[in-house]
C-alpha cells in the first residue's frame, strides 16, 4: 500500500483504502503516474448495500501533498431526476463527476468514455490550481528558457501543466489524439491507449505571464469526436471547425476555481471546494445578462490596429448615456479571465487583427472555438468580425484569428463597423 496514501485516509478518516473497481480509470491504489499517485477510499464499516448511495473518496496525491478527490461514483439511482433532486434535498449541490454521469443517462449510446475524458481534465484542473496556488513556494514561478512553436517563452507551470494534461488524458484510453498550445504537432497517446474516441485540445495554461504577479490564468480545453476510424488519431480528427465539439470549457484559477464547460446542452458552472477538492454546481444554465457597455482589449495596440476597430473603440468611448456608452473598460490578459468576467457581468473581449499580425493573437482551435461554443450556448457569439468562429474550417493547429466574443448585441455592433453598415 502507498504510504501517503495510508496517511491521508487516516489522517481524514474517511475510511478504508480499498482498489477502484474500473481499472481504466486511473484510480488504482497506489498507481503511479509522472505527476501523481491515485488512492481510492470508501467507507469503513462497508455502507448498508440497501443504500442507493454509497460515497467513495479517490484522491490524487502530488509531490506537493494530496490534491483532491477524483470523484464520487453512486450507485442505484432510478434515474438523473431522482438524483439531482435527493442532492437538492440534501442541501448539497452535485459533484462535477455527479453532474455528468447524471447527464449521461439521456445519452443511451454513452459508453462513459466522455465522462471519462472529463475526469481526466477536471483531476487535472485540480491539480494545476494547487500548484498555481504554491506557485511561489514549489518553484513553479519564471520560465523554463525555451520558447514553444509560436515563439513564446514557456512558462514552468505551462510545461508542467502541458505534461500534466497530456498523462492524465493518455490514461484515460479514451483518447485518439490531442492538440495543445506548447506542442507543435498532434500529439498521440501510447499505442495501447490510441483507439479512443475522441480527439482533445487544449491551452494548459493560458495567460501564463499573470503567474508570476498571482493573477488569474486559465485552461481551455475542446472535445472533438474523431473522424478517422480507429487507431493513433490524425492531425485531422484534431482540424474540426468548431461546430463539431462534442464539449468545450475553461478552467477559472482565480480568487476561487471554477469549472465551466458545455456540451451542447448549455453552460454550466462549478466551484471547487479545495478542502475536499470537489467540484460543486453553483450555476446551471448559465446567461449572458442583458447590460453589456463593458470592453475587454488590449488597447494598447491600437496604433496598429485597422480602420474598423479603431472606430469601433472610439465610438464605444463617446458619451452617449442613451446608448449605455462610454463603455467601462476592464482588461486582466488571461482570456479565460477577461472571458469569464463578460459571461457574468456582460459586454465584449476583443483581440482583434494589427497590420503587423492580421489574424492577431489568439489560437482558433484551443482558445477562441471553445470559448465561442461557451459564448453560443450562453445566448451570446462569437465571430472573427465578419464570420461565425465555429464557422472557420480550421487548416493549422495553431492557426490564429481575429477574435470579438462576448453577448450578441455588442458582437453584432462591432460586425457592423467590419460590414458595410455600422450603427445607426
Ligand atoms: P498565452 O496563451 O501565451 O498565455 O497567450 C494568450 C493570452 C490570452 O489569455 C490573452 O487574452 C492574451 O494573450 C493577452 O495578450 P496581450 O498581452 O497581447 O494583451
Ligand atoms: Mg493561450
Amino acid at each position: 500500500m502507498h504510504p501517503q496514501a495510508l496517511g491521508l485516509a487516516a489522517r481524514l478518516r474517511l475510511g478504508r483504502i480499498v482498489r477502484h473497481r474500473n481499472e481504466t480509470t486511473p484510480t488504482e491504489v497506489g498507481k503511479e503516474s509522472r505527476n501523481a499517485v491515485f488512492c481510492c477510499i470508501a467507507p469503513d464499516p462497508p455502507p448498508d448495500p440497501h443504500d442507493s448511495y454509497y460515497p467513495q473518496w479517490t484522491f490524487a496525491i502530488t509531490r506537493a501533498g494530496p490534491a483532491g478527490c477524483v470523484g464520487i461514483p453512486e450507485i442505484g439511482y432510478r434515474d438523473r431526476r431522482d438524483r439531482l433532486e435527493e442532492w437538492a434535498m440534501a442541501g448539497m449541490p452535485p459533484t462535477l463527476n455527479q453532474f455528468i454521469r447524471a447527464r449521461q443517462q439521456d445519452y443511451p449510446d454513452a459508453i462513459g468514455e466522455f465522462s471519462e475524458v472529463m475526469n481526466a481534465i477536471a483531476l487535472g484542473g485540480k491539480l494545476i490550481s494547487r500548484e498555481i496556488n504554491l506557485a511561489g513556494l514549489v518553484d513553479a514561478t519564471g520560465y523554463t528558457g525555451r520558447t514553444n512553436v509560436q515563439g513564446e517563452e514557456v512558462a514552468k507551470l505551462d510545461e508542467w501543466s502541458n505534461d500534466l494534461l497530456v498523462d492524465l488524458l493518455g490514461e484515460t484510453k479514451c483518447v485518439c489524439v490531442m492538440g495543445s498550445e506548447e506542442v507543435e504537432g498532434p500529439i498521440v497517446p501510447p499505442e495501447s491507449a490510441s483507439n479512443g474516441r475522441y480527439a482533445v485540445l487544449f491551452d494548459p495554461v493560458d495567460g501564463s505571464s499573470n503567474i508570476d504577479i498571482a493573477a488569474p490564468v486559465g485552461t481551455i480545453f475542446s472535445i472533438q469526436r474523431r473522424v478517422t476510424n480507429s487507431g493513433a488519431g490524425h492531425l485531422e480528427d484534431l482540424l474540426q471547425p468548431g461546430k463539431n465539439q462534442a464539449a468545450a470549457g475553461y478552467i477559472l484559477y482565480g480568487s476561487s476555481t471554477m469549472f465551466v464547460y458545455t456540451t451542447g446542452q448549455g453552460v454550466h458552472a462549478f466551484t471547487l471546494d479545495p478542502t475536499m477538492g470537489e467540484f460543486h454546481l453553483t450555476t446551471e444554465d448559465l446567461r449572458f445578462p442583458e447590460k453589456s457597455n463593458v470592453y475587454s482589449t488590449n488597447e494598447g495596440n491600437a496604433g496598429t490596429w485597422r480602420e474598423p476597430d479603431l472606430q469601433w473603440v472610439d465610438w464605444i468611448k463617446q458619451d452617449d448615456p442613451g446608448t449605455g456608452r462610454p463603455y467601462s473598460a476592464r482588461y486582466i490578459g488571461a482570456l479565460v479571465a477577461d472571458f469569464h468576467r463578460i459571461l457574468l457581468k456582460g459586454g465584449i473581449f476583443a483581440y482583434p487583427g494589427n497590420t503587423a499580425r492580421p489574424d492577431g493573437k489568439l489560437r482558433l482551435l484551443y482558445e477562441c472555438s471553445p470559448m465561442a461554443f461557451i459564448a453560443e450556448q450562453a445566448g451570446g457569439a462569437a465571430t472573427n468580425g465578419t464570420r461565425r468562429i465555429l464557422d472557420i474550417e480550421p487548416s493549422g493547429l495553431h492557426q490564429r484569428t481575429p477574435y470579438y466574443i462576448g453577448t450578441a448585441r455588442e458582437v453584432e455592433l462591432i460586425g457592423r463597423f467590419h460590414g458595410s453598415e455600422g450603427p445607426g
